[in-house]
């Protein structure tokens, strides 16, 4: 059979590569649908996907539970990429006992060609219990979407095939391509274990589908396999009473070895029984190179060597640190990391917006945006971004607040590729200055959530924390421009293999000044735009207590809360006061204090020297107006503003991450006299302090841990890293009277709460979305590797 030629769509694709410091080709093609246990694609709206199953021959139960997207209800015991470098592909290891199989998926890139490169996908298995079999059926999948072709090579054969698959496919941005998926040189052999004898004859045999799916529906491609799987075996199987009676598994539970006209996914199952192990190679034709196992073999173990002595350059562990052995502790800073990298993903598509919708308290607001009749949830044009994920199982989507964090880690390794990621972020920025707090893009991202969280809306904020990735550049810009550079240090990124793999991202300290500049230059404006929403929309009235005020302008009120959630703070049920248009939000004063410090050093970096005046300018105001409005001498901490029922403003105080923001954030002087009862709240175990990190909420408070208990007390990482980042930045560095106070407690929660992830690691295969406040235990969602990865750089102290 020929190349088919499928006209999908006609709109032409936009440029996806950009001219940037360097080159962002080894960007193309990534694990970019994290959200799978193992999805490839390249980030482009509409083009090659890829996707694995896999279920338990074992019994006729298991097709049920075919693994695909992750999924906590599948109860993999653990999966994580071990190593991941973004550019050059990795090694992810995924547990299953369900199955009895452990199951590696190793990705490498290679470069070459004029179509962003090559990959080898190796998907490998072996019981995790060798004594017991282990029965499994993979299924690997390709699709296109837009415009191109991709077709089966080989030739159809109605009882499967032996030997290797090969496709041939191409489209507008990869050219010409090649897909050849071969099974290692002797599946057979490396299959061992205690094989039924009807089994025998099932080894090594491929089936197939190929199906056509209408455009925009690739996403759903599992299902169509499943259910093509299930077309055939259902008449065989209806006519046996019992499952027990019904033949084995494996010869009923297969695809249907039959291609349709015109398809475009493609679907190649395989049985095994023990181990086994079989390569995907895709081949760019204008990159003219010719993959066999060892360029995998190869590849990978120079990847890995790559990948370790760079996270050694990047993330050591301070010699200081206490551990007799620190050797799990690195593999386990590296598999965090590597899962953060592995859950980059591409998303394209639609979201839902209300450009209408006010709560009571938030309608006597000037409407921000042109009244042009758009009220209504409303789908928008489509659009691209590329983003680190929360969870790869529960939120895998990009989330603003939790992206300035994610975006701290990687430009720690990758600058670069930070500000590629932050540059899509500041795409989605509108006219306004709005971005949406959940990107939640296409069918696919919505089909997670349920409709009642589907839609954002435009006058809602969130933490606006993608600026801590502009100033960690500059900072390590500076800090490498002060100190010695890499070629100084004799540090030399690339490494001496056979391999072509992707050389390692440049060091910071090799950027050029004007280079970084010209890049951050154009970041400026729609930031600046952004700043500006901020400011206007999320602006509080300062009537009552701003007779005690130095500055009549900045208070600040997040508006969308309900009673019951402030899900725009990020801190969704944290104890606040009644909603009222009257009120005050410390955690957003003190969060703009930030954004507008952040803007200053970010202008000065830039030589906008008037407005980094008026940053300036504004920052102190701020800083002033959170001890004029916000704190509370009687109770001795910071404090909410709330308007009570006699319509007199009041301080609502709760003991809890929002009462530490002026510190958290650095936004206290060292030798503020407030500090001193900050540090005490802190580290009191009657209140915040526990052996496993800082409580959301005082273990004192009469609603620690009641009702949906989400941020009622439960320790969360990302927080616990802003406050050892305050410690170890400045108060600890900083001469005041509580500077040797500082120092003790930052030694003392480093330990706590890097001790307490690795051992809810051990314990229980994962990373979790938060830490019980009382045992430590690790709950809710997992594996969480998104803002919890801030393990690494608390270990390797970069704050
Ligand atoms: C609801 C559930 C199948 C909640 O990490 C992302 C965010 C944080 O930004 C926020 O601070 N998480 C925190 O309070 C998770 C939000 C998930 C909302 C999606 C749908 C799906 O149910």
């Amino acid at each position: 059979m020929r190349i088919l030629w499928l006209f999908l769509t006609l709109l032409p694709l936009p440029l996806v590569c950009s001219n940037f410091v360097n080159n962002t080709e080894n960007l193309l093609w990534g694990a970019y649908r994290p959200n799978l246990y193992f999805g490839l694609r390249p980030r482009l709206p509409q083009s090659l996907m890829t996707g694995l199953v896999w279920f338990g021959t074992q019994n006729y139960q298991s097709i049920a539970k075919a693994r695909h997207a992750c999924d906590q209800g599948d109860g993999l015991d653990s999966y994580t990429w071990t190593h991941f470098n973004p550019r050059q592909g990795g090694v992810q290891i995924l547990r299953d006992s369900q199955n009895n199989v452990e199951i590696t998926t190793e990705f490498l890139k290679v470069p070459g060609g004029s179509h962003g490169g090559s990959w080898v996908a190796r998907i490998k298995g072996a019981p995790l219990n060798p004594k017991f079999p282990s029965r499994i059926s993979t299924i690997f999948y390709l699709g296109l979407e837009g415009l191109g072709g991709v077709d089966m090579v080989t030739d159809e054969s109605e009882n499967g095939i032996d030997g290797p698959v090969e496709f041939s496919g191409t489209t507008p941005d990869l050219g010409d391509f090649t897909i050849r998926i071969v099974d290692a040189p002797d599946n057979e052999a490396v299959t061992t274990g205690p094989h039924s004898e009807a089994f025998e004859e099932r080894l090594g045999k491929t089936h197939l589908a190929g199906l056509r799916l209408p455009p925009g529906q690739l996403w759903t491609a599992k299902d169509h396999i499943m259910q093509s799987i299930v077309n055939r075996a259902s008449p065989i199987v209806e006519k046996y009473r019992t499952a027990e009676q019904a033949p084995d598994p494996s010869f009923t539970l297969q695809l249907p070895d039959d291609i349709l006209t015109a398809s475009n996914l493609f679907a190649v199952q395989k049985f095994f029984e023990g181990e086994f192990q079989f390569d995907v190679f895709f081949e760019s034709a204008s990159a003219n190179q010719t993959f066999d196992a060892s360029t995998i073999d190869q590849g990978i173990a120079a990847v890995v060597a790559s990948f370790n002595s760079r996270f050694e350059e990047t993330f050591p562990i301070p010699p200081s640190y206490p551990a007799n052995d620190v050797t799990p502790l690195k593999s386990f800073s590296k598999a965090i990391t590597s899962n953060l990298f592995g859950g980059i993903g591409y998303f394209y598509g639609t979201s839902i917006i209300d450009k209408g919708f006010a709560y009571e308290w938030d309608q006597d607001d000037e409407i921000d945006a042109a009244d042009d009749g758009q009220n209504g949830a409303r789908l928008t044009e489509p659009r691209a971004l590329l983003t680190a994920t929360p969870s790869r199982s529960f939120f895998p989507r990009g989330f603003y607040w939790d992206e300035g964090f994610h975006l701290l880690h990687i430009g720690a390794w990758d600058t670069e590729l930070s500000l590629e990621i932050l540059k899509g972020w500041i795409k989605l920025i509108d006219s306004d200055g709005w971005v949406a707090r959940e990107q939640i893009l296409g069918e696919e991202a919505r089909s997670r959530v349920p409709a009642q969280f589907q839609t954002q809306v435009p006058t809602f904020a969130n933490p606006p924390t993608l600026t801590m990735a502009v100033t960690a550049i500059i900072k390590k810009f500076n800090a490498a421009h002060d100190g010695p550079s890499a070629a100084d240090l004799g540090i030399d990124y690339g490494i001496n293999v056979q391999m072509p793999i992707a050389s390692e991202p440049e060091s910071s300290a090799v950027l050029d000044r004007a280079a970084v500049q010209s890049v951050l230059r154009d970041m400026y404006k729609p930031l600046k735009r952004h700043y500006e929403w901020f400011r206007r929309t999320q602006r509080g009235q300062i009537k009552q207590y701003g007779r005690r005020a130095r500055s009549r302008t900045e208070g600040y009120r997040w508006r969308g809360r309900s009673e019951a959630h402030v899900l725009t703070s990020g801190m969704d049920d944290y104890p606040r006061g009644p909603p009222h248009a009257g009120e005050l939000h410390l955690d957003l004063i003190s969060w703009m204090g930030f954004f507008t410090r952040t803007m200053k050093d970010f202008a000065q970096f830039i030589d906008e020297e008037e407005d980094a005046a008026s940053f300036a300018e504004i920052e102190s105001a701020i800083i002033n107006n959170i001890d004029d409005l916000h704190w509370d001498e009687e109770s001795e901490m910071y404090c909410d503003v709330g308007i009570d029922s006699d319509d007199e403003s009041t301080h609502i105080c709760h003991a809890g991450y929002v009462s530490l923001f002026p510190f958290m954030l650095s936004l206290l002087p060292p030798d503020s006299s407030h500090l001193g009862p900050i540090l005490d709240m802190l580290h009191d175990l009657e209140q915040l302090w526990s052996e496993y990190g800082i409580r959301s909420l005082s273990k004192s408070h009469p609603e620690f841990g009641k009702g949906e208990n989400y941020w009622k007390g439960p320790i969360w990482v990302q927080i616990n890293y802003m406050v050892l980042g305050a410690l170890h930045n400045t108060y600890a560095r900083e001469e005041g009277p509580f500077q040797e106070k500082a120092r003790e407690i930052y030694e003392e929660l480093r330990r706590n709460l890097v001790n307490n992830v690795f051992k809810e690691y051990q314990r229980t295969g994962y990373v979790w979305e938060q830490y019980d406040p009382l045992t430590g235990e690790g709950q809710r969602s997992h594996p969480f590797t998104g803002w919890t990865s801030l393990v690494t750089l608390i270990l390797a102290e970069i704050y």
